[in-house]
């Protein structure tokens, strides 16, 4: 498999992390967001790949060109059942899936950066952007504080879907400056994943286009 992947993008983030917590190799194909050119997800090469420019986008072993996080993680999870990341149960699955929607739906695209680009396009600030930032993280993170667990992971002893979505967001959240002090849960569910070497692989820091320090 290949993962065109930009390293700090939190969605390609997510797919990384499915990756490594199923034990599967994908060859990363660094895609540039910020090259000085406009983004090499701008060019006409990577348009080619995924009409929509962004990233994350898959090649499967087959050959097929998948694109957008969760279909991805649904594939992977599908193709490869071993070390799933949805809980049996049918409640507990929705549950998961319910803080996965919540990051990846009400969250992330919020602060996605061509939509903080059209704001500044409409007229605000970089306060005003900062403000923005902070209310959709804060307020959606403070919704997953009540739903997960009040151990291990997100919903029990091994990392599941919702810690594949929360981890990313998390990154997110520490590079905007939104503070974690209210989130005791989250704060768990952080340092438990820094300890577990697929979310360590997957982390942002360790990527071949992560830039030199
Ligand atoms: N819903 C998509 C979101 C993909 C997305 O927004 N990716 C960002 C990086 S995290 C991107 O490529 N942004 C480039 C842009 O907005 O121009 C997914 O989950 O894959």
């Amino acid at each position: 498999m290949e993962l065109y992947t930009y390293y700090r993008s939190t969605s390609s983030y997510r797919v990384r992390i499915a990756l490594a917590l199923k034990g599967l190799d994908a060859r990363a194909v660094p895609v540039n967001l910020i090259a000085a050119e406009g983004g090499e997800h701008r060019q006409a090469a990577y348009l080619a790949l995924n009409p929509q420019g962004r990233v994350p986008a898959l090649r499967t072993d087959e050959g097929q060109l998948l694109i957008q996080s969760p279909a991805i993680i649904e594939y992977l999870e599908e193709r490869y059942p071993q070390v799933p990341l949805l809980a049996r149960d049918l409640v507990l699955r929705a549950r998961e899936r319910g803080v996965a929607a919540l990051i990846g739906c009400d969250i992330h695209p919020l602060h996605n950066v061509s939509v903080l680009n059209r704001l500044r396009q409409a007229g605000q600030d970089e306060a005003a952007v900062a403000q923005w930032i902070d209310h959709w993280v804060s307020t959606g993170l403070a919704a997953v504080e009540q739903l997960i667990g009040e151990e291990g992971y997100c919903f029990g002893a091994t990392p599941g879907l919702a810690d594949v979505y929360l981890i990313p967001q998390l990154y997110a959240a520490a590079r905007f400056g939104v503070g974690l002090q209210a989130y005791p849960r989250l704060r768990r569910v952080a340092a438990l994943a820094a300890q577990h070497p697929a979310f360590i692989a997957a982390h942002p820091l360790h990527q071949v286009d992560t830039p030199a320090a």
